[in-house]
């Protein structure tokens, strides 16, 4: 049977060498699906690069996969993250499969029930904390030092690494660079790796350019596109309830060497981003995914892209993972008694 996974399919390109267990659940290869109806809308060649179908249902699995099989190598004693969700969701499973603890710090009241359902059945140590993202981070560094735990956060180099891979799929598909990148910031750790990934390939030979790489965060939580901190992040997209991302820095210098901009859009633009995707594309991803989608559907024709552009949108997540945001939003089901007069009068 053929090895699948980041770290067999991209060995060469990974800091992989002979002691680095090749860790896997059969992460990446997902679908880069054409966008037709948006994509005529806003003048674009569109698509989705659907993350929704990694092993734990987000694009995390691509960096902790090789954070994890580092942590094994280094011959750590367990992991440790603080997370607004999928983190969490990815590191429990991946520490699952490798027979290492782990330890969740997860902001109270705030994570989406799919992503707290799979840290608890993988077996994480689950523990809510009174306080935002950035409060649990700062103690997960700490139990990090006072533990000796890894710590699996987008602080972990090796995350970044891994999820360089997206942009390696978009070009091995498309055969050349996108014009443009627009996904979500939280962390701000995707949008660097995936800019590093694109900067990588150009090095080896294996694309021509980098792609203009657009950050979308919600307004409630928007640091990096106002350009200040934001003590007290807010936004139904609870995955990018940030308000200091870690990676805000280097996230700044990618953009800007790729000519790129980070932007905010609105909760409500978020939420009608994902009905578009999901009743007019047949893609259902939850809510902090759509945000890049929200942020083409408000910037596009105000000159971000030139019309005609072939541009991917990152969705980071599978709707499933927040059924109840989704479901909140989307109108309750006809009830009627089983009887077939009856349904067909319902449904006239
Ligand atoms: C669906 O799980 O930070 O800008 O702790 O779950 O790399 O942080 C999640 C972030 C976008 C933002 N979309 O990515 C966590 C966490 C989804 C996410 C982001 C997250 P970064």
């Amino acid at each position: 049977m053929r090895m699948k996974g980041i770290l067999s399919r991209y060995k060469t390109l990974l800091p992989i060498n002979p002691g680095t267990p090749l860790v896997s659940l059969g992460e990446g290869e997902t679908p880069l699906i054409p966008l037709k109806t948006l994509g005529e809308e806003l003048g674009l060649r569109l698509f989705a690069k659907y993350e929704g179908t990694n092993p734990t249902g987000s694009f995390k699995d691509r960096g902790m996969v090789l954070a994890v099989a580092k942590a094994l190598e280094a011959g750590a004693k367990g992991l440790v993250c603080a997370s607004t969700g999928n983190t969490s969701a990815s590191a429990a499973a991946y520490a699952a499969r490798s027979g290492l603890p782990c330890t969740v710090l997860l902001p109270k009241g705030k994570v989406a029930s799919g992503k707290l359902a799979q840290a608890l059945i993988h077996g994480a140590r689950v523990v809510s904390i009174r306080g935002n993202f950035d409060e649990a981070l700062e103690l997960a560094l700490a139990l990090s030092r006072e533990m000796g735990l890894a710590v699996v956060n987008s602080v972990n180099r090796y995350r970044l690494w891994g999820q360089r891979s997206v942009a390696w799929e978009m070009v091995d598909e498309l055969g050349r660079s996108p014009d443009a990148v627009v996904l979500p910031v939280g962390n701000a750790g995707n949008i660097t790796a995936g800019w590093a990934g694109f900067v990588q390939y150009r090095r080896a030979g294996k694309a021509d350019s980098v792609p203009a790489m657009i950050g979308v965060q919600a307004e409630g939580a928007a640091p990096l596109a106002l350009g200040k901190p934001c003590p007290a992040p807010e936004t139904v997209a609870t995955a990018i309830r940030i308000g200091r991302p870690v990676n805000g820095k280097k996230a700044s210098w990618a953009v800007r060497m790729s000519g790129g901009k980070f932007l905010a859009v609105s909760d409500e633009e978020i939420l009608g981003a994902q009905r578009r995707l999901a009743a007019d594309e047949g893609v259902f991803a939850e809510p902090a995914s759509c945000a890049g989608i929200a942020g083409l559907l408000r910037y596009a024709g105000q000159g971000l892209i030139p019309r005609g552009s072939t541009v991917v949108a990152i969705l980071t997540g599978n709707g499933l993972k927040d059924p109840d945001t989704a479901a909140a939003g989307a109108g309750a089901p006809l009830e009627i008694d089983a009887e077939v007069g009856v349904l067909r009068e319902a449904l006239s």
